[in-house]
């Protein structure tokens, strides 16, 4: 494996790396870096409480009242139906651990969190309602006039779950009370909140962000983050490196460090994982590292082959890529 050129390596803190990047060699950089823009480590939870879970959505958090509420099924259908809040409660219902990520996370970024969740699957539904042959697009509409839409096949696929319960407790109003769409391996654009009606069209349908140019298909890309140590630290000695890797819906079965800028990779430990949809926590234990100043990365590789690339995209129109990458200094 070649080196890695720098260009192809983000950095995770933005002026001030950018900076580093430029005269990365001078004694006056290394001072920057360790005066400066040393950041403590992540010290993430693998389930992430209600609490602290991200919030993204377009137009606020939106205030659902369930005695006021239902969910209509409605467009090529061959029995229109109306659901309430005490129908789907009465379901058949199934949990999955599903991790979620915006796809305006960047590869370093926070945007990402891990719940359990607990909901219908949308397939039982739709089959409810009975499907007219020409439907192509499950469109999801919310209370704030967000839409976005899956395929037929991937709506029918078991997977895919309205959800009412997060963590074992109803949807917070910021995650979408009473009712939320949970499509695994989709980024957050099609995980619609506060759903309001299913509606199923026999076209390919643009909801809010394909309208403004984003994409229509969301499948997450595969991606690694370094948690600790933060980028610029001084270690002291041996260190337990540990981060995450997250695929969408396919598992990790490898992840790599390199401590060399990108000419060696080491397989680092993963942990167990109870869910293919979940994000992967990784270790790795340095023993006795020499002083000195190291470029440290990661990249991870799914169950189905797909790998991580170094190649840098910014979220728009399909999401980021890189491999995240910090210094570390060694004293
Ligand atoms: N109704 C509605 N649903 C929405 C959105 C929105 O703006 N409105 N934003 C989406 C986006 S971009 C993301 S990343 C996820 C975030 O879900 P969370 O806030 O529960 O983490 O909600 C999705 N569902
Ligand atoms: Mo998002």
């Amino acid at each position: 494996m070649s080196s890695l050129s720098r260009r192809s390596f983000l950095q995770y803190a933005g002026a001030g790396a950018a900076m580093l990047l430029t005269s990365e060699k001078s004694e006056a950089a290394n001072f920057i870096a360790k005066k400066f823009l040393a950041l403590p480590p992540r010290k993430l939870p693998f389930i992430t409480p209600n609490k602290d879970f991200y919030i993204v959505q377009c137009c606020g958090v939106q205030k659902v009242e369930v005695a006021n509420w239902s969910l209509p099924i409605t467009g090529l259908v061959k029995q229109p139906l109306r659901l309430t809040y005490a129908d789907i409660l009465k379901m058949p219902s199934i949990e999955k651990m599903v991790t979620l990520q915006c796809i305006d996370n960047e590869v370093s970024g926070e945007l990402i969190s891990n719940a359990v969740w607990r909901g219908v699957p949308l397939s039982d539904i739709l089959n409810k309602a009975g499907l007219s042959p020409s439907v192509a697009d499950v469109v999801l509409h919310g209370a704030d006039d967000y839409s976005d839409s899956i395929t037929l096949d991937r709506a029918m696929n078991y997977d895919v779950f309205l959800a009412y319960h997060m963590n074992g407790v109803p949807l917070p109003p910021e995650h979408g009370f009473p009712l939320r769409a949970v499509v695994p391996g989709i980024y957050g654009i099609k995980n619609v909140k506060w759903l309001t009606k299913i509606e199923l069209v026999g076209h390919d349908y643009q909801g809010y962000w394909q309208k403004k140019g984003w994409t229509d298909e969301g499948t997450i890309k595969v991606k690694s983050r370094i948690d600790a140590p933060g980028p610029y630290n001084t270690l002291k000695g041996s260190y337990r490196f540990s981060g995450y890797a997250f695929s969408g819906y396919n598992g990790i079965s490898r992840v790599e460090i390199t401590l060399d800028g990108g000419t060696r990779w080491i397989p680092v430990k993963l942990k167990p994982t109870p869910s293919h949809y979940s994000w992967v926590f990784w270790e790795y234990f340095w023993k006795d590292p020499k002083p000195g100043k190291y470029q440290v990365a990661v990249r991870a590789t799914d169950n189905i082959g797909r790998s991580q690339t170094d190649f840098i995209a910014r979220p728009f129109p399909d999401g980021t890529s890189g491999l995240h990458s910090i210094v570390t200094f060694v004293e």
